[in-house]
This record gives structure tokens, C-alpha cells and sequence, in this order.
């Protein structure tokens, strides 16, 4: 069985939190603070591999959780950082947040990483925090919390030649003559539902990978019928094979045919409209007109495309086809990345943090909807409901960010609407 999609769950780790502690040694009646900081929690990256053909293996395990960093401890010793978490995913997965049907990453090559879920930095120690006029600092930075998340994995399928056209046009069944595959056939529009996959042999080595799909019907760039949504698959294919059925029809109506499913092609995608292409004139066994066959051929070779006259039934022509496939995949490379819009694949997995930290003048500010809400729900005359405030804003890790901008004791931070001072 061939599964090409999975939802699965990842977290990563929290930090561990930063430790208070007091060097206490014999003769040293009061040791400094020497409270180790705390490990980083686990990330969770996912790795593509050329070892892997099918998502198969996400069935039986849905849930990847890293773990946490270890807590400091005293003596200035660190807690260990958590080991991060790889998954392994087939070459070809492309990664989508399952909220917002967002993709996250699009893993085209072997040996490609990307860090999903970042695991909680670790909190710092109380060494950390003495200052000449704060000696004992009877507190530590807590670790931050790591995040969690629901992801589907899709697996694009990599063929080397896919066979594309209309419904009912016999695919599926050139696809079951000419390999091992067994699509189902039927005298019926769509037939085929997901995208089947055969390995093509034609003796001394010569062998490339055949993709039948869904038949596509008018409008599928924009998601009419079934193909649509496998179109990306064929994408990934050097080459395709047109089918259009010949038989039954008038003399323009199969010409017809073919320039429709073309104009979808690239309206669907540049990479497609341009992708070479051979046509199969199929179900010449029931055509009685030789004319007709003659004709198309006349017509469409003016394309530049090589035009085969075949019968997936009586398999007449298909041996001649899929050796003339073989012979141009020779000169056609293997694809490396293809083309994407920037606006599709995020490779930045930072989920929106609902914040936004930034430094103008002298000023640290904070902004953003979800610095709002936790403002809101504050009362700022309150001692209890600041120190909340307090451990949120460390917790989502608006402390750390404005520490990387460098913030020190005493500086102005504009929390929104709110200015403080900045205090550890
Ligand atoms: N006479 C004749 N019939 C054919 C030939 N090739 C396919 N057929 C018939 O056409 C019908 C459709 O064939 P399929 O292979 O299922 O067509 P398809 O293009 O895969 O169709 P979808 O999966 O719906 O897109 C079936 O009844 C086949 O037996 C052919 O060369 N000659
Ligand atoms: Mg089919």
C-alpha cells in the first residue's frame, strides 16, 4: 500500500530552569552565588532520506517528543541539554502546520534538515545576577517552555515520466501493460483517485518510474476534478506523457482535447506548461478511419512533440513509446529544487509568536497582539498580578529577546502602551 500523507504530533523540550544556589566551602563563611544554568531542551528537526519511499512508517509512531534540558545545580554545574529528536521523512515530503494548512518546508533533497520545533533555551543561573549592589541573588531564570504542534506530512511522488489527459482515456491502463503496477480500469470518468506509480523495464539497466494520476478535466488548475491536487507530483517528473483517446470522437475533437489539457498544464504552473512532453495517440485498435490518425498525428507533431499511434488494449506501440520515453530521459536531468514561490514554502519555521521585540534609540519595545492581551489581563497597581506579568513575559520568551538586544538594568522598556524600567 502506498500512504502519501500523515498527521503527526511534535514537541520539543523545555529548558531547564536556572539554579539558585551559594558556594559553601569550609573557611568561606558567605560564598558567592553559584547557581548553574539550566540545559536546553530538545529541538525537533526533520531530515529527509533517500532510504525512505513512503510515509508507512508514521502509522505506527505518530508522536515525537524531545526532552526537557536538566535544571541547574549548585556549584556552578549546568543541567545537560536535552538530545534533539530527527525525523526521518522521505525525499520529496513537504511539511504543513495542520492549523493553517501553511507549508513549512518543502524537503527536496537527501541529507536536507530543518529545525521545526526549537527546543526552550535554558534559564540562567543566579551567578549570573550579582551585581555590586545585589550579592545575594536569591532568584534565577526559569527555562523556556518548548511548543508544540500538529503537522501533516505529504509525500510528493518522484516519477520519472507521468502520464497526464483527460478522464477515461486509458492511463491507468497503459500503465498496467507496460509494468507491474495493477491500477484499477474502468469504462467510467475517474477511475483512478490517487496517483499509482510503476518501474518501466526495457532490459540492460534501462528503466525509469511511471506515474499514472487522476485524470484532469478543464478548470483542474484551479481545482475542479480530482487531478488538480496531484498535479505537483507530476511536477516533479522530467517528462510527460499526453494520453488522448483518439476513438469515437470527430477529427478536431481530440486535437481539441489535447490543447485543453496543455493550456491547464500552464495555467497550473510555468514548470509544467514548459515540461517536454511525448503524445500518445491511444485506442487506435477501434478507430477504422486511418485517416483520423493520420491527421492528428499531421497536427500535433507541428508541436514540435513525437506523436505515438498505440493501443494500451491490444499493447500495439506501446514497446516503441516507452522506449522513445527512455531515450529523452536520458538527456533531461534529474530535477534538483524546482521552482517555488517564496510565499509557499516558509523555511523560517518561527511560529508567530504574537510579538514583536525591537530596539529604537534608547528604547526596547514590545508590541504585538499577544503582548496586548497579557497587558491587558495585568493590573499594573497590583504586586501579585505584576509578578505574573513578569513570569509570562520570561515564560514566552520576551525576556530573552530583549536581552539579545542587549537590554541592561536601568534601561526604558515601552511594553506597548506601558513604560518600566528594566530590572533582573
Ligand atoms: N478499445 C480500447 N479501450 C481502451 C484502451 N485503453 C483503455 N481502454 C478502456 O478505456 C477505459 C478507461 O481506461 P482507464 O485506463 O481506466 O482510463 P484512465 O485514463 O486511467 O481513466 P481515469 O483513471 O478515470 O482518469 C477502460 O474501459 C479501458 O479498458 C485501448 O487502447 N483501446
Ligand atoms: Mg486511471
Amino acid at each position: 500500500m502506498f500512504i502519501d500523507s500523515a498527521k503527526i504530533f511534535i514537541q520539543s523540550g523545555d529548558g531547564g530552569n536556572g539554579a539558585v544556589s551559594f558556594r559553601r566551602e569550609k573557611y568561606i563563611p558567605d560564598g558567592g552565588p553559584d547557581g548553574g544554568d539550566g540545559g536546553r531542551g530538545g529541538d525537533i528537526i526533520f531530515r529527509a532520506s533517500d532510504s525512505l519511499n513512503t510515509l508507512l512508517n508514521f502509522r505506527y509512531k505518530r508522536k515525537f517528543v524531545a526532552q526537557n534540558g536538566e535544571n541547574g545545580q549548585k556549584a556552578n554545574r549546568s543541567g545537560k541539554s536535552a538530545t534533539h529528536i530527527v525525523v526521518e521523512v522521505p525525499v520529496g515530503t513537504v511539511l504543513k502546520d495542520i492549523e493553517n494548512d501553511k507549508i513549512i518546508a518543502d524537503l527536496d533533497e537527501n541529507g536536507q534538515e530543518l529545525i521545526v520545533l526549537k527546543g526552550g533555551r535554558g534559564g540562567k543561573g543566579n551567578r549570573h545576577y550579582a551585581t555590586s549592589t545585589r550579592q545575594i541573588p536569591n532568584f534565577a531564570q526559569s527555562g523556556v517552555k518548548g511548543d508544540s504542534m500538529w503537522i501533516r506530512l505529504e509525500l510528493k511522488l518522484l516519477g520519472d515520466v507521468g502520464l497526464v489527459g483527460y478522464p477515461n482515456v486509458g492511463k491507468s491502463t497503459i500503465l498496467s501493460k507496460v509494468s507491474k503496477a495493477r491500477p484499477k480500469i474502468a469504462d467510467y470518468e475517474f477511475t483512478t483517485l490517487s496517483p499509482q506509480l510503476g518501474v518501466v523495464s526495457l532490459g540492460e539497466g534501462m528503466q525509469f518510474v511511471l506515474a499514472d494520476i487522476p485524470g484532469l478535466i478543464e478548470g483542474a488548475h484551479e481545482g475542479a476534478g480530482l487531478g488538480h491536487q496531484f498535479l505537483r507530483h507530476i511536477e516533479r517528473t522530467r517528462l510527460i506523457i499526453h494520453v488522448v483517446d483518439i476513438s469515437g470522437y470527430g477529427k478536431e475533437e481530440p486535437i481539441d482535447a489535447y490543447h485543453k489539457i496543455n493550456a491547464e498544464l500552464s495555467e497550473y504552473s510555468k514548470v509544467l506548461g514548459e515540461k517536454p512532453q511525448i503524445i500518445a495517440a491511444n485506442k487506435c485498435d477501434v478507430l477504422e478511419d486511418m485517416e483520423l490518425i493520420q491527421h492528428f498525428v499531421k497536427e500535433l507533431e507541428s508541436t514540435g512533440n513525437k506523436v505515438f499511434p498505440i493501443s494500451a488494449t491490444t499493447g500495439e506501440g506501446l514497446r516503441e513509446l516507452m522506449f522513445y520515453a527512455a531515450t529523452l530521459l536520458k538527456d533531461i536531468p534529474k530535477p534538483a529544487l524546482y521552482d517555488r514561490t517564496e510565499e509557499e514554502v516558509l523555511f523560517t519555521v518561527d511560529k508567530d509568536k504574537g510579538y514583536d521585540v525591537r530596539k529604537e534609540n534608547d528604547i526596547f519595545v514590545v508590541e504585538g497582539k499577544r503582548a496586548e492581551r497579557i497587558l491587558q489581563s495585568t493590573n499594573l497597581s497590583d504586586f501579585e498580578s505584576m509578578g505574573y506579568f513578569q513570569k509570562t513575559i520570561r515564560r514566552i520568551g520576551i525576556i530573552d529577546a530583549l536581552e539579545d538586544l542587549g537590554v541592561e538594568e536601568g534601561d526604558t522598556v515601552r511594553f506597548v502602551d506601558f513604560e518600566f524600567e528594566y530590572r533582573r
